[in-house]
């Protein structure tokens, strides 16, 4: 059953099951919903990188801090569908598109609008994440083609301005409501190890799973240590299994929603990406890049999915369980 009710004193105790107890309720309910030997992977460019004039304390391009990324222009079209292609002959199901932008500007939107359609021309899924967005901003991408959004809330409402001053989780939760008012697909996620506690972690899914309708994909990054942003004097490693047991709570909160394992799997164990796909991570990102940071090599994780006997494919869709919950 979806459920937009939970409170927090549910997900706590949930959160709180011996780890076998959680890992078999979060994996029965990942196996209603969705063949569990099947992982969605998706291909992120960055078609406009740096000098970010948001101040979030966690990102290597914002312009608030000194961390060695070079700004850049926004990328031709034909640069950008040339890495589509790529990405599609290399397996990607979804090609994702992100700015360093607080939200686009009028100006770019003709061309943002270009690159959406000749990216589903390609016969992949497309995704973009370019900060906030109008109605108006959605209504165009929208038009051209967009299936789904990226806009993350990153951390607890209570943990959010330690984070970032220039914006709020209000705007945040806005241009998600925008996104899901104007058709197309919702992925909202956040980060684990910006020195947060077990409580904000807590807190952000119960964010998410509370939402009138919850996001379609669930990133959940690992931040990736960047020298130079404040949140390096405050980050603490997540430990492995409170990893697991986050996968498993965003699995069973939210049952029908594709849980990405999206930054941070290069400092992950094979082992410990294998129990986040028990506990019902069921999305990656391939490809060596993510935006400024390191993937794992594409050999890499297609070494992992033969080990496992798991295989790309799209994530089935809620309206088709597999098996009674
Ligand atoms: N500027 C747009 C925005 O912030 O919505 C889109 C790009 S932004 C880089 C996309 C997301 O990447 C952020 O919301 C954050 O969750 C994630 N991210 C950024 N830097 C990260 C890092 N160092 N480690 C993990 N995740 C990160
Ligand atoms: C998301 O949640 N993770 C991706 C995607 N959405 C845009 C971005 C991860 C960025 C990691 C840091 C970097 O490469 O700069
Ligand atoms: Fe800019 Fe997005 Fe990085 Fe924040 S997360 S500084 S909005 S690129």
């Amino acid at each position: 059953m979806i459920r937009n009710d939970w409170t927090m004193a549910e997900a706590r105790s949930i959160h709180a099951l011996p780890f076998p107890d959680l890992l078999h309720r979060a994996q029965t309910i990942h196996r209603a919903h969705f063949d569990p030997t099947a992982i969605e992977t998706a291909s992120l460019l960055s078609i406009k990188t740096g000098g970010c004039p948001e101040d979030c304390g966690y990102c290597s391009q914002s312009a608030h801090h000194q961390t060695g990324v070079k700004a850049t222009k926004l990328m031709g079209t034909d640069e950008v569908l040339a890495a589509a292609r790529r990405a599609k002959a290399a397996g990607a199901q979804r090609f994702c598109m992100g700015a360093a932008w607080r939200s686009p500007k009028a100006r770019d939107m003709d061309q943002l609008c270009t690159m959406v359609t000749g990216v589903a021309a390609l016969g992949l899924e497309t995704c973009m994440t370019l900060g906030m967005l109008s109605p108006e901003q959605v209504a165009r991408l929208k038009e051209a083609g967009l299936d789904f959004y990226n806009h993350n809330i990153d951390t607890s409402p209570e943990y959010y301005a330690q984070i970032a001053t220039t914006r709020t989780m209000e705007d945040r939760l806005d241009t998600v409501a925008a996104v899901r008012a104007g058709g197309i697909k919702v992925c909202c996620g956040g980060i684990l190890g910006m020195g947060e506690t077990e409580e904000d972690r807590i807190s952000m899914l119960v964010t998410l799973a509370t939402l009138p309708t919850h996001p379609d994909s669930v990133p959940v990054n690992l931040w990736n240590e960047i020298e130079g942003t404040p949140v390096q004097d405050r980050a603490r490693p997540v430990d492995p299994f409170a990893l697991v047991r986050i996968v498993s709570l965003a699995r069973i909160l939210m049952p029908a929603s594709v849980l990405r394992l999206s930054a941070g799997r290069t400092e992950m164990s094979d082992e410990l990406q294998a129990l986040c796909f028990l506990a019902g991570a069921n999305s990656i990102f391939v490809g060596d890049q993510l935006l400024t940071t390191d993937n794992p090599a594409a050999w890499k994780d297609a070494d992992l999915m033969a080990r496992l006997g798991m295989h790309p494919a799209p994530a089935k869709p809620a309206s088709a369980p597999l098996a009674a919950e």
